[in-house]
């Protein structure tokens, strides 16, 4: 049984803390134990966001969690948080309306590559390039975990899936060239590996306006490692060391990822860039002026419109 340390009693909020476990008061333990399968990534990521939102002190009546659909989709359901399990490819939409009805709110979408980029591609794109105020979180298991492995538009080349038996022929996309692209104020990639990273910049995009983006690798071992004859995931984390290497500040085109190539990792892109609320405070401030009420105020702490 793990040790509580007094951090974590002081996080658990008196009564209901379950000894020994200093996650439970961020899950909801009913609904264990969870889907995902031994040596699967998500549940790697979902700890480090835990740990995150546990070192920032955030006030988790203020937080919310997003999720489309897939196995990543799953978290939204384990999160002691208000939280909201959409449709396939419907996050990034729902997480704005959620944001702009109400901006007190830290909006997280925690979702899957095939969520995010296959069918949701468009609302990331545009999200990013509105720097809209929210953090979203990618896993990125180069696949579509639960409908049965296949190609999703993050899968490399060569890499074989259960629509591409001879092998994927197609560009994969670079999330974070794609992110950084379209305008998102923070970007970052890291592995599962990576645990304390992924938490230092959760921790990080918390504290930023507009859209941060952080894009996680991580295996699905069930369809994607067994289908290419990876190993596990204790091989996929032996890859992830091996073949990983840190470059803060890399220019984002230059950071895809090849089959069982090199992965760059690290913050790409940290600017502070007007949000959208700030860009719409500003705008109506100056063609309204004193008329105008400014909204969602902790946005811009009521100095958007200088
Ligand atoms: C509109 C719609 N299209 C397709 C599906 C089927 N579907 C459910 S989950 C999923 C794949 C999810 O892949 P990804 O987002 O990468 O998540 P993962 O399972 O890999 O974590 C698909 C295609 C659906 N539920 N709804
Ligand atoms: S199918 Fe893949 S992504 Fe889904 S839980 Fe299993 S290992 Fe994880
Ligand atoms: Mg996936």
């Amino acid at each position: 049984m793990t040790e509580t340390t007094a951090e974590d009693q002081e996080y658990a909020d008196g009564e209901d803390f379950i000894e020994g476990n200093p996650m439970a008061n961020f899950l909801r333990m009913e609904r264990m134990p969870h889907i995902w399968c031994p040596g699967c990534g998500i549940g790697t990521v979902v700890t480090s966001f835990a740990e995150a939102v546990k070192k920032s002190g955030i006030d988790m009546d203020k937080l919310a969690v997003v999720s489309g659909i897939g196995c990543t989709g799953r978290v939204a359901g384990y999160v002691n948080l208000d939280s909201f399990h959409t449709t396939h490819g419907r996050p990034i939409a729902f997480a704005t309306g959620l944001k702009l009805a109400n901006p007190e709110l830290k909006v997280v979408v925690f979702s899957g590559d095939g969520d995010i980029m296959g069918i949701g591609g468009n609302h990331f794109i545009h999200a990013a390039r509105r720097n809209m105020d929210l953090i979203v979180i990618c896993v990125n298991n180069f696949t579509y975990g639960m409908t049965g492995g296949q190609v999703t538009p993050t899968t490399p080349k060569t890499a074989n899936a259960s629509t591409a038996p001879h092998g994927n022929f197609e560009n994969a996309f670079s999330l974070p060239f794609l992110a950084d692209a379209c305008g998102a104020n923070y970007v970052a990639r890291w592995t599962s590996l990576h645990a304390r990273r992924i938490t230092g910049s959760i921790q990080e995009a918390f504290n930023k306006k507009g859209l941060s983006f952080i894009e996680v690798i991580t295996p699905c071992t069930t369809l994607y490692a067994r289908r290419n004859r990876l190993g596990d995931g204790l091989d996929a984390l032996q890859y992830y060391h091996d073949k990983s290497e840190i470059k803060h500040g890399a220019d984002t085109r230059e950071v895809d990822i090849g089959f069982q190539d090199k992965i760059i990792m690290g913050k790409f892109v940290d600017r502070d860039n007007p949000s959208f609320l700030e860009a719409m405070n500003t705008q109506f401030s100056t063609v309204m002026g004193d008329d105008y009420q400014l909204y969602g105020k902790t946005e811009c702490e009521g100095d958007c419109g200088e």
